[in-house]
């Protein structure tokens, strides 16, 4: 099999894995003698936000453990590393509807953010709650017997935190009513992207399969050392999208520069810009106008910003640093390179 089409056929057995936890979910609401119009509102909640990504962080679970374990799973343990890998696709999904409201996106997986479908609105805040809420229904349900039951609690418990820390500096950076670009740097911007990307995006798989399959406590940390960086090269890669990726590809449409946020594109041209450049950055950003948008997006493409040619540049030095990073990985603990490899793989050069 070519790896195209073994990477769809890994695709759609992790979705078929999909329904069973939806019926699982929606069951539960049923045995609660809810309302047929809750059940279905439930699962459509799921339906629009949780299964139509690229789900790169679920089949990671599942990637990962069969790396641990070295030989292909059983039927048993294939299904309860999917289900980790759905919990987490569930984590990302609760965190996206809650981003995109306080983002004020409009689309997402190209389709429209969940609050902007007509009927739901505000109703999205307890969806997102009733997203998070899953995960702890089917840990419960599949895994509640394992002796490791309560680290993966504590791995979800500990990665939400630290994501909505993360979200906590994004948002407080970013001032609707305020621009200051004086206060943004490439360090906040490091910290910001540490906590809301990088610990539940790329940390957590790997943590919660290194869990299943019983590898060594001390193997933790080298994960961490592997996994933050690779985390943040993720999140500059995002960002670069926002403005340069075509929105028909990306499934979204870029906010970045509209609400103020302190992004990688920002920072960098801030680092380089002419006194002159400085000047439209300064009068453009974090105005709520396409006009202004515009002329932002005008001068990352000018010399000496060029954006694009510097995003090539990060690109090369970041794959370089974590291929380094993973060379020097200690195997005796019983983690292996291959793990760290398989979702750098994923990710690298992704243009959405
Ligand atoms: C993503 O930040 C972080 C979380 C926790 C969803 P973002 O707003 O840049 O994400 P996106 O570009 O997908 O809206
Ligand atoms: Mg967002
Ligand atoms: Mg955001
Ligand atoms: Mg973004």
């Amino acid at each position: 099999m070519s790896s195209s089409t073994d990477k769809a056929a890994r695709r759609q057995k992790f979705e078929g894995v999909y329904k069973i936890i939806r019926d699982d979910l929606v069951g539960y609401l049923k045995a609660e003698t809810m309302p047929k119009e809750a059940l279905e509102w439930y699962q459509q909640n799921l339906d629009h936000n949780v299964p139509g990504g690229k789900l790169n962080r679920g089949i990671s679970v599942v990637d990962t453990v069969e790396i641990l374990k070295g030989s292909s799973l059983n039927d048993e343990e294939y299904h309860k590393a999917a289900v980790l890998g759905w919990c987490v696709e569930l984590l990302q999904a609760y965190f996206l509807v809650a981003d995109d409201m306080m983002d004020q996106s409009i689309t997402r997986r190209g389709q429209p953010c969940w609050y902007r479908v007509p009927g739901v609105g505000s109703i999205a805040i307890n969806d997102a709650f009733m997203l998070e809420a899953a995960i702890y229904h089917l840990l419960k349900k599949y895994f509640r017997p394992e002796p490791y039951y309560v680290d993966l609690i504590e791995h979800f418990h500990e990665s939400t935190f630290q994501t909505e820390l993360g979200q906590l500096i994004d948002l407080l950076t970013a001032p609707e009513d305020h621009v200051d670009l004086s206060k943004f740097s490439l360090e906040k911007y490091h910290l910001i992207v540490i906590y809301k990307t990088a610990f539940y995006s790329f940390y957590l798989p790997v943590a919660l399969a290194m869990r299943m399959a019983m590898t060594d406590p001390k193997a933790y940390e080298t994960a961490l050392s592997v996994l933050i960086p690779l985390g943040k090269y993720f999140q500059v890669q995002d960002d670069f999208l926002d403005c340069f990726g075509l929105p028909e590809h990306i499934g979204k449409i870029g906010t970045d520069i509209l609400d103020n946020k302190c992004s990688w594109n920002i920072n960098t041209a801030l680092k380089v810009a002419t006194p002159e450049q400085r000047q439209i950055l300064d009068d453009n950003y974090g105005k709520k106008d396409s006009t202004c948008e515009a002329r932002i997006k005008a001068v990352y493409h000018e010399s000496p910003i060029s954006l694009p040619e510097r995003f090539e540049v990060y690109e090369k030095e970041s794959y370089e640093l974590i291929t380094g990073l993973i060379a020097s990985v200690d195997e005796s603990t019983g983690v292996k390179k291959e793990v760290f490899l398989s979702f750098l793989h994923k990710v690298y050069k992704r243009d959405k």
